[in-house]
């Protein structure tokens, strides 16, 4: 009888853990449930180190936002308060946390901003999830304790193709901060349109700017330098880096527009593609651009795109200039003007000390892999990835399947893009990336995370860019920092029907697989 009442308690213990997944979406690491739960109302304090502060207004920030609630600062507490401590220690990993939700306090504890923030971005998930009963919030009691699997955990947007402005931008960094994502990278600059003010060449926005990828009359669209630091300081609250793209020497064809004189040429369907790697002065020019652009983004960290040099650069072949430069070296074929381009561009960006970051079309040139970091795109080249592993760059896993978020989700889907009948749905993104990546040599001490690239030659209007993103973003979210072995796809398919009421409430257009019928 003993024997059949402990089968049947172990049992019911197992079935109820698994009720009771943790409502957080990326999943934390580790997350035990208590009995009791907190009372969160207007009487409730709000508790900060000196370090702490500024989190801690972000905090109340969101909790008026979203709940109507006004917490009260103090300098102590001893009841119903929220306790937000940074107290450094070696030993924790950048961005982990503790998060201690009990009858009398919740706590949160971490040794850097990074991890704080992480903790209350988990709290406001917890907490958005609870009806408000008589002004008060009943939170259950968890005791947390998290840290990401991978350090890098971004969202690249193409603005160059079709521009969407700041507001779009900034909900778009208040989703990542929601999903614990913390790298926006910034395709400002390609064919359509050059979206970033540089003061020294204006002639890049105001002529650059002008059309789109649908639209070549469109009106100049861009940042000015004040939008784009605001921006920044929008994303650094968040604590997320914003990295920007300035792609060369391909895709420039927008500069060119503008400044003719740097022009490298193109090809009949790519015209006027090229940067001319020939001139010195387009290394002046270039340099002069990347230094604007390195005192605007504190991030240390500079994208020079560098990739499909393949599509335009034929005009090279009869450039007198590109000419006498291979002369001048004895250079036998473009690739090797590329890649002297590619070294050129790479050392300016260090001696602004910044970090080298480029499409992985780079792997093939003679660039060092100091300091350099290698965005793995093509997916149907998986030997790529093994090269750049073995030649010692930090590679960012971006392979256009599954993480080119301009792909349909759905076989059914018709605005967006497929690579050989290949769509992009939920679960693949949730289950990447796959052991046969991580168990390249290096995998572990060089790839550095993952990040979703959302291009926009097919993405004309904000609908359409959340259509794609949401809620892909989620399943990004928990294959970046969650850990293989705490994934589980279905308890993450009920966590995420529970945040298609929050993507409602902020106006998203989204797509809901569970719900075959849309489309
Ligand atoms: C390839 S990925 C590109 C982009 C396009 C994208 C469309 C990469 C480095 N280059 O210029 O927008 O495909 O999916």
């Amino acid at each position: 009888m003993k024997t059949i009442i402990l089968i049947f308690t172990i049992l019911f213990a197992g079935l109820t853990t698994r009720a009771q997944d943790i409502a957080i979406i990326p999943k934390p690491l580790k997350a035990v449930k208590n009995s009791s739960a907190f009372a969160l109302n207007q009487q409730t304090q709000i508790v900060a180190n000196k370090e702490a502060l500024k989190i801690a207004e972000y905090l109340q920030t969101e909790l008026l936002k979203y709940q109507g609630i006004a917490l009260r600062s103090a300098d102590k507490a001893t009841a119903n308060y929220i306790d937000l401590q940074i107290k450094p220690n070696a030993k924790q990993a950048l961005e982990a946390y503790q998060l201690s939700i009990g009858e009398k306090k919740i706590e949160i504890k971490a040794a850097n901003p990074q991890g704080l923030f992480a903790g209350v971005t988990s709290l406001l998930q917890l907490i958005r999830q609870q009806p408000s009963v008589n002004h008060q919030i009943a939170i259950p009691s968890w005791n947390i304790e998290d840290q990401p699997r991978y350090a890098w955990r971004g969202v690249m947007l193409d603005e160059s193709r079709h521009f969407f402005g700041k507001e779009k931008v900034k909900q778009i960094l208040d989703w990542m901060a929601f999903y614990k994502l913390n790298k926006f990278h910034w395709h400002l600059t390609d064919q359509p349109g050059w979206r970033i003010e540089i003061k020294k060449y204006p002639k890049l926005t105001v002529i650059g700017g002008v059309g789109s990828f649908t639209d070549s009359l469109a009106k100049a669209q861009y940042y000015t330098q004040e939008e784009i630091k605001e921006i920044v300081r929008y994303a650094a609250e968040r604590f997320i880096d914003v990295i920007p793209e300035i792609d060369m020497p391909g895709h420039a064809t927008a500069a060119n527009k503008a400044y003719p004189e740097f022009s490298g040429g193109g090809s009949p369907k790519y015209p006027e593609f090229t940067f001319n790697p020939g001139k010195e002065g387009t290394y002046q020019y270039l340099t002069d651009i990347l230094r604007e652009v390195d005192a605007l983004f504190p991030s240390q960290m500079i994208h020079i795109g560098a990739d499909e040099v393949h599509f335009g650069n034929q005009h090279w072949n009869k450039d007198e200039a590109v000419q006498a430069l291979m002369k001048k070296n004895n250079f036998k074929d473009l690739p090797a003007v590329e890649a002297y381009f590619v070294k050129r561009i790479a050392d300016s960006i260090k001696a602004l000390n910044n970090e080298v970051l480029a499409w992985d079309e780079i792997v093939s040139g003679n660039l060092s892999s100091d300091q350099t970091t290698v965005f793995w795109w093509r997916h149907d080249k998986p030997e790529i990835l093994k090269q750049a592993l073995e030649k010692g760059f930090k590679v960012v896993l971006c392979p256009r399947s599954p993480l080119y978020f301009d792909f349909v989700q759905d076989s059914a889907h018709v605005v967006g893009r497929k690579w050989a009948g290949k769509f992009v749905p939920l679960k693949s993104v949730y289950d990447f990336p796959s052991k046969e990546i991580t168990d390249l040599p290096n995998a572990n001490s060089l790839i550095r995370g993952i990040q979703a690239n959302i291009w926009t030659e097919v993405i004309v209007d904000e609908q359409q860019l959340d259509f794609k993103l949401f809620p892909r973003i989620a399943a990004l979210a928990e294959a970046a920092w969650t850990n293989t072995e705490t994934k589980n796809v279905s308890e993450f398919n009920n966590r995420l029907k529970k945040h298609f009421e929050f993507y409602t409430a902020d106006g998203l257009y989204f797509f809901n697989p569970f719900n075959t019928k849309a489309s």
